[in-house]
């Protein structure tokens, strides 16, 4: 029997692509736009995607594939795709939550510590010699005991919070509904939440619902002492008021794992002292990525036997 095509968008991995090809007829596409290219046929016996990228994949794309049953994210957030495109055209969306938790959370955590800490600067301070020149780091600012705020309490916030809660930090969150949480404070929106914390940390979903909802006015509510963490997306800043904040020290500082239109992100962050920033590696870790591949897979493997899928998004 003839093996099912599969269309691969984005840069996947040898250990990804292997037992992609060892089970379908691959085709893999380096963007979203290179779609275009392939050819009609491959097009119309392509049942299932594996997506890769943040790229917005809608309805125009959908409509490139006619006969497609499933598009398999990789990454646990899929704002890229257009879901209800995908549902008026029948087609099911999976994507790859949980096994990234520990490492977006660890990352969160460490770049709260290392702004606040300046580790990056300060490593710089070792290897240009100016401390063996003599001249000790400036003096920076403590993180445990801070109070800190969750900006959605869903999977990956609860464990950034639960790491938090480890470093003797009082723990408040906003988020859709109020949590069984004891000592845990909850705020019904964000502004409150950012008036009552010292360091606010974005783990909402992206999409349209929570696009720029970190605005100036959150900001502002943050304060001079407050410190931005983001390891969402960066739809969910205003990130004009955020440059802003930051170059006029309306909030202490920022740590940022993703942007708005990353990787060219605005020069303006790259001017700025107060921010740490990091090239969206929140699940970059060789274990985590693996596991990523393999649930995406696991997904397309179930769509072809017509077994329940693992993860399904709609
Ligand atoms: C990306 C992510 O998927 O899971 C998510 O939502 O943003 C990341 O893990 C990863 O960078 C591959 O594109």
């Amino acid at each position: 029997m003839a093996r099912p095509t599969l269309i691969a968008i984005g840069n996947y991995n040898d250990w990804d692509v292997e037992p992609m090809q060892a089970e379908y007829t691959l085709h893999p596409v380096a963007s979203v736009e290179a779609l275009a290219h392939l050819p009609e046929d491959v097009c119309a016996d392509a049942r299932a995607l594996a997506f890769k990228g943040h790229a917005p994949f809608g309805g125009k794309q959908m409509d490139l594939l006619p006969n497609l049953g499933l598009i398999a994210n990789y990454g646990v957030g899929f704002d890229a795709i257009d879901v209800a495109a995908a549902d008026a055209r029948g087609i099911k969306v999976t994507n790859t939550p949980d096994v990234l938790n520990d490492d977006v959370a660890d990352l969160a955590v460490a770049m709260w510590i290392a702004q606040a800490r300046r580790i990056p600067e300060a490593s710089d301070w070792v290897r240009s010699g100016t401390w063996s020149e003599g001249r000790d780091f400036p003096l920076n600012r403590k993180a445990s005991g801070r109070r800190v705020g969750i900006l959605g309490l869903g999977r990956i916030g609860r464990e950034i919070a639960d790491r938090l809660a480890a470093f003797k930090t009082e723990v408040h969150y906003a988020s859709r509904s109020e949590k069984d949480t004891p000592g845990w404070t909850y705020h019904p929106d964000y502004v409150s939440l950012a008036r009552a914390v010292d360091d606010l940390f974005i783990a909402v979903v992206g999409g349209p619902d929570t696009a720029g909802c970190v605005t100036a006015e959150v900001l502002d509510a943050l304060g001079p002492d407050g410190v931005l963490v983001n390891i969402s997306r960066g739809s969910v800043v205003d990130e004009g008021a955020l440059l802003d904040a930051l170059e006029r020290g309306r909030i202490r500082g920022a740590a940022l794992d993703v942007f708005q239109d990353e990787p060219k992100i605005d020069p303006r962050f790259l001017r700025l002292d107060n921010a740490l920033l990091q090239p969206h590696q929140g699940s970059g870790t060789g274990e985590t990525r693996r596991a990523m591949g393999q649930l995406q897979r696991d997904n397309v493997a179930a769509f072809f036997a017509d077994r329940p899928l693992l993860t399904p998004v709609n």
